[in-house]
């Protein structure tokens, strides 16, 4: 189905969240990992602001995915990137204190995809992110990013160094650039927004 996307506000603390009503897909990564640039092409538009400046966004920015006649079926969320700043240590110590909250605690939260980059090989806060994500419970999807500057080998190479070092069964390859990937992307996000 075709969605329009509407963006809903850019929130900084949970009291900001917009009411849980319909399923909601979060985009989880390193700042630069190609989350808004996903969703742009996940929804056809450039509805996310790709960055400049990585790092930059601080903030939960929501879009609802509407249909044709103007009902939200989904909620995108777009969440700040982490790693960035070379001191930190952990994603929590450097993410605002409203994300973790968000992801426990997030009534509508269907599915998180979590990003990492198939250009450079596992990264120790992907695998923390990963982590958090299996002792909160919370049903994930570990999308591997910017696939078009690979080569089939290094690609194949790649993904399975990210497999065994995150300790995955899958590890769905897409490319915001080509749109490689992104119709199975979809298939899996529309699945999780339909489940009880
Ligand atoms: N070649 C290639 N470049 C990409 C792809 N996706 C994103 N990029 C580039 O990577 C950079 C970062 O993309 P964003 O989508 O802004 O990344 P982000 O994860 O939202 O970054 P933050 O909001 O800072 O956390 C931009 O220069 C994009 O053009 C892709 O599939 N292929
Ligand atoms: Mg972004």
């Amino acid at each position: 189905m075709r969605y329009n996307p509407q963006f809903l506000l850019s929130a900084l603390d949970a009291a900001q969240f917009p009411a849980p009503t319909v399923p909601e897909i979060a985009f989880l990564g390193r700042s630069n990992v190609g989350k808004s640039s996903l969703l742009n092409s996940l929804v056809g538009e450039k509805a996310a602001k790709v960055s400049q400046t990585p790092g930059r966004t601080r903030a939960i920015n929501f879009f609802a995915l509407l249909d044709p006649r103007q009902q939200p079926k989904l909620i995108f969320a777009d969440l700040p990137g982490y790693g960035y700043a070379k001191i930190s240590k952990s994603i929590s110590a450097e993410w605002p204190k409203f994300i973790d909250p968000y992801l426990a605690e997030r009534t509508t939260l269907k599915l998180c995809i979590c990003l990492v980059d198939s250009n450079v090989p596992p990264q120790p806060n992907d695998g923390k992110l990963i982590d958090w994500m299996r002792h909160v419970g919370r049903e994930f999807l570990v999308v591997a990013t910017k696939t078009d500057r690979l080569s089939g080998n290094a690609r194949t190479r790649n993904l399975l160094a990210i497999k065994n070092a995150f300790d995955l069964e899958e590890v769905l390859p897409v490319s915001s650039k080509t749109g490689a990937g992104v119709k199975e992307l979809w298939n899996r996000i529309e699945a999780a927004g339909s489940e009880k």
